[in-house]
C-alpha cells in the first residue's frame, strides 16, 4: 500500500496530533503512523497540567470545549517544607494560570477533531522505519495487518517520544545532552477527592511529594523512590502512610484517602539532542527532549516545538520559503533549554539528592525559604511555571 501526502508524522501522541491537526487547518495534507492501537493512546496516563500557552492553542484550534468544561483552573500552586505551606499566587505574579486536564483527554479530544476531519491515521503500524530524508521524497514504511506499506512525503515529523525510531535514525547528525537523576517517581492514580484545591509540591526529608489531580474525584500523587524500586513492596496501605507523612502539616491535617486505582514509577532524566532535525526530518516533543516531570513540562514542550514546526510547514508550502524550517532546530533549542534550566532547578529544590550532605541540605532549604518568602523569586518561579511567552 503507498500513500502519497506532504508531511508524514510518526507518532499520534500530543506533539503528532497537534501538528497533523495545525497544518490540517493550514490545508496542508498529512498522515500520522502510530504503533501502537488507538484504545492504547487514549488510555495512556501521564501528565496533568497544561500551562496558558497550550490551553491557548488547543482552544484556537476548535479543542476547546470539553477541556473549558472538565479542565481544572488553577491560579496558584502550594509549596510545602518543615510541615509548613507557603502558596505562590500565579495570578498575582503573573495574570496568567495552569490547567489540570489529563494528557490522555488531549489526546482524545486531538483524535475526534482528526477523524472528524477525515484525518488520515494508521494506528498498529508495525515495524515503522524512515528512510530518504536526505531526499526530496523521504519515506515511512511499515506493516499494516501484515501488510508491506508506504507513506511518501515532502518531510517527515518525528514525533514518534523517546523510545521512538525517529531519533536513532540521525544519531549520527546528532550531539547528546543527557542527565540521568539518581531517583524516581512512584506515581499514582486513586479514587480519592482532591486533599487541596491546588497541587502541592513538598519537599520532605524522606524525599519529595506530590499531590496533583484530574477531577474532583480523581487525584494524582506522586513519592520520591530509587531508580530501581520494586513496586510490588508497595501496598496501598503503605503508599497512604508515606503520603501522610511526607505531606504532614503542623495543624495535623490528614490527606483523604481513596482506592489506588492504577501505580507506576517513572525514570527521571534530562535529555536533548541537537539539531532536532536533519535533511527533510524533523524530531518534536519527546523525540528530541525529556525534561524531569516536577516542571511538568513534557508535554507543554511538545506542543510548543509542534507550533514552531506547523508555522514553518505553511511558509514553505504558502511560498516555497525554507527559512523557518532551516532555522525550526535554533528556534526550538532556545526555549527547551530554558525549559531544561527550570525544570532541573525545581528538581534539585524538591528532591532529596543522594549524597547530599548536611551543609547542602540547609542550602537546599534556605532555597525552598527564600522562595516562599521573596516576591522576585516567586514571581520568578510563576513565570517560569505557567509557561515561558511563546517566541
Ligand atoms: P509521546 O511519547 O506522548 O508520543 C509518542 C507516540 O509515538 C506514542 O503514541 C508512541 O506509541 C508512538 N511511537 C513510539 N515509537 C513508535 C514507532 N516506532 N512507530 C510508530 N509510533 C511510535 N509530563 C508531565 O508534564 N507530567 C507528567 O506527569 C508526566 N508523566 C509522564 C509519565 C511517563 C511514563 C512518561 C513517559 C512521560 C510523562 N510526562 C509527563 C512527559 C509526557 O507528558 C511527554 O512529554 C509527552 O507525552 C510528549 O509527547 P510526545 O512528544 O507526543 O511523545
Ligand atoms: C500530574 O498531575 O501528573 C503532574 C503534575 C505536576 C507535575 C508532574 C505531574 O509536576
Amino acid at each position: 500500500m503507498k500513500i502519497r501526502t506532504q508531511v508524514g508524522i510518526v507518532g499520534a501522541g500530543p506533539a503528532g496530533l497537534v501538528l497533523s491537526h495545525l497544518l490540517h487547518r493550514q490545508g496542508i495534507h498529512s498522515v500520522v503512523v502510530e504503533g501502537r492501537s488507538r484504545q492504547h493512546c487514549e488510555q495512556r496516563v501521564r501528565a496533568g497540567v497544561l500551562e496558558q500557552g497550550t490551553v491557548d492553542l488547543l482552544v484556537e484550534m476548535g479543542l476547546g470545549e470539553r477541556m473549558k468544561r472538565e479542565g481544572l483552573i488553577h491560579d496558584g500552586v502550594e509549596i510545602r517544607f518543615r510541615e509548613q505551606g507557603h502558596r505562590i499566587d500565579f495570578k498575582a505574579l503573573t495574570g496568567r494560570g495552569i490547567t489540570i486536564y489529563a494528557q490522555q483527554e488531549v489526546v482524545k479530544d486531538l483524535i475526534a477533531a482528526r477523524l472528524g476531519a477525515e484525518g488520515e491515521m494508521l494506528f498498529e503500524a508495525e515495524g515503522v522505519s524512515v528512510h530518504d530524508f536526505d531526499s526530496a521524497t523521504p519515506k515511512i514504511r511499515f506493516h499494516d495487518y501484515g501488510e508491506p506499506s508506504e507513506v511518501l512525503c515532502d518531510f517527515i515529523a518525528g514525533c514518534d517520544g523517546f523510545h521512538g525510531v525517529c531519533r536513532p535514525s540521525i544519531e549520527n547528525a546528532l550531539t547528546i545532552y543527557e542527565r540521568v537523576f539518581p531517583f524516581a517517581w512512584l506515581g499514582i492514580l486513586a479514587a480519592a477527592p482532591p486533599s487541596s484545591s491546588e497541587l502541592i509540591y513538598c519537599y520532605h526529608d524522606r524525599g519529595f511529594a506530590l499531590h496533583s489531580m484530574r477531577t474532583p474525584e480523581i487525584t494524582r500523587w506522586y513519592l520520591q523512590c530509587a531508580p530501581d524500586e520494586d513496586l510490588t513492596q508497595w501496598s496501598d496501605e503503605r503508599i497512604w502512610e508515606e503520603l501522610q507523612t511526607r505531606l504532614a502539616t503542623r495543624d495535623g491535617h490528614r490527606l483523604t484517602e481513596g482506592p489506588i486505582l492504577q501505580k507506576g514509577i517513572t525514570g527521571m532524566r534530562s535529555f536533548v539532542a541537537e539539531p532536532m532535525q536533519s535533511g527533510r526530518l524533523y524530531l518534536a516533543g519527546d523525540a528530541a527532549h525529556i525534561v524531569p516531570p516536577t516542571g511538568a513540562k513534557g508535554l507543554n514542550l511538545a506542543v510548543a516545538d509542534v507550533r514552531v514546526l506547523a508555522a514553518a510547514f505553511t511558509e514553505f508550502y504558502i511560498s516555497g520559503n525554507r527559512e523557518l524550517l532551516d532555522r525550526y532546530s535554533e528556534t526550538c533549542l532556545r526555549r527547551v533549554w530554558l525549559v531544561q534550566r527550570f525544570s532541573l532547578w525545581m528538581t534539585s529544590l524538591l528532591h532529596r539528592i543522594p549524597g547530599n550532605d548536611r551543609f547542602e541540605e540547609h542550602r537546599q532549604l534556605a532555597d525552598l525559604d527564600y522562595l516562599t518568602s521573596s516576591r522576585a523569586a516567586a514571581q520568578t518561579f510563576a513565570e517560569n511555571y505557567v509557561g515561558l511567552p511563546m517566541s
